[in-house]
């Protein structure tokens, strides 16, 4: 199973973004706790130079809390970085802080000029369904921007004003052209961040299966299950997805397999281990 997702509006949002980031102080980047690493895309390094980046694991509340911790003491080596939850709340306080910080310097350089203090420019990047508009939205206190259960609900770039100081830009999710490692679209795509649509859900299940039973099992204990090809059976079972003559309707199986993972109803999961 290859999975590769890279829709002309990506390529798009890829022009936008570079024609956008020099307006830019600092980079908020966005990446999912559960797999902190096949999350993050690979080409930002050379879209965003030697711009000041913050990355936050977000979705901390479905992700592992002794992985997020690990995780976040490797990736502390490279930029700041902390765990969130754009949809609780949880760590969203240290943000606009961690901004100013970051732009202080530069911001004493224009006072000692007598340039009075700008707005900070923040940019807000990451893939595809990962809380950009949720954690606007929570930093704002409002519902500025459009959030959606699904990829690519966010078309266009848009500024919001989250703090006196400072301004955000949302982007659309993006991906890149081709996952080098055939796991991390895999990995992507069960965790939502490409579209349905162009994935093969009962083949996806199948894998996420194998993947649980080998790293995970416990998630599984509820469907009390060994192996792959009786799993989406037995699972279809249990949830009563039958279709004539007591067959089991295992794309409905896959479908519920997908959402109680991407929920975080199997437990607490990362994906992402060293
Ligand atoms: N559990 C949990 N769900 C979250 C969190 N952040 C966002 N979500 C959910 O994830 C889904 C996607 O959120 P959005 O804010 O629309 O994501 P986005 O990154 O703007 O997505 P695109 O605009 O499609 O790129 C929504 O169903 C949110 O409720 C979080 O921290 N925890
Ligand atoms: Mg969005």
């Amino acid at each position: 199973m290859t999975i590769q997702w890279f829709p002309g509006h990506m390529a798009k949002a890829r022009r936008l973004l570079i024609e956008q980031i020099r307006w830019v102080d600092v980079v908020l980047e966005l990446a999912d706790a559960r797999i902190p690493i096949s999350s993050r895309n690979p080409m930002l390094d050379k879209l965003l130079g030697n711009k000041p980046r913050i990355l936050l694991l977000n979705k901390a509340d479905l992700a592992d809390t002794n992985w997020t911790s690990k995780w976040l003491t490797q990736l502390r080596t490279s930029s700041p970085a902390f765990a969130v939850s754009a949809t609780t709340g949880t760590g969203v306080k240290q943000i606009v802080p961690e901004l100013e910080r970051m732009v202080l310097a530069k911001q004493t350089r224009q006072a000692n000029k007598g340039i009075r203090p700008q707005m900070i420019k923040v940019m807000i990047v990451g893939i595809p369904n990962i809380g950009k508009s949720s954690l606007i939205n929570q930093l704002t206190g409002g519902a500025q921007a459009k959030v959606g259960n699904k990829p690519g609900v966010t078309r266009g770039n848009q500024w919001v004003r989250i703090h006196e100081r400072v301004e955000l830009l949302d982007t659309p999710g993006m991906l890149w052209p081709k996952f080098e490692v055939p796991e991390v679209g895999q990995k992507l795509a069960a965790l939502g961040a490409i579209k349905d649509d162009v994935l093969d859900i009962e083949e996806l299940s199948l894998w996420i299966i194998d993947w649980l039973n080998a790293y995970s099992p416990d998630a599984l204990l509820r469907y009390q299950i060994s192996d792959a090809e009786v799993t989406l059976e037995t699972l279809g079972r249990k949830r009563g997805c039958l279709i004539h003559g007591g067959r089991v309707d295992t794309l409905k199986a896959a479908q519920i397999l997908l959402r109680e993972l991407r929920m975080g109803q199997l437990g607490p999961i990362t994906m992402d281990r060293f």
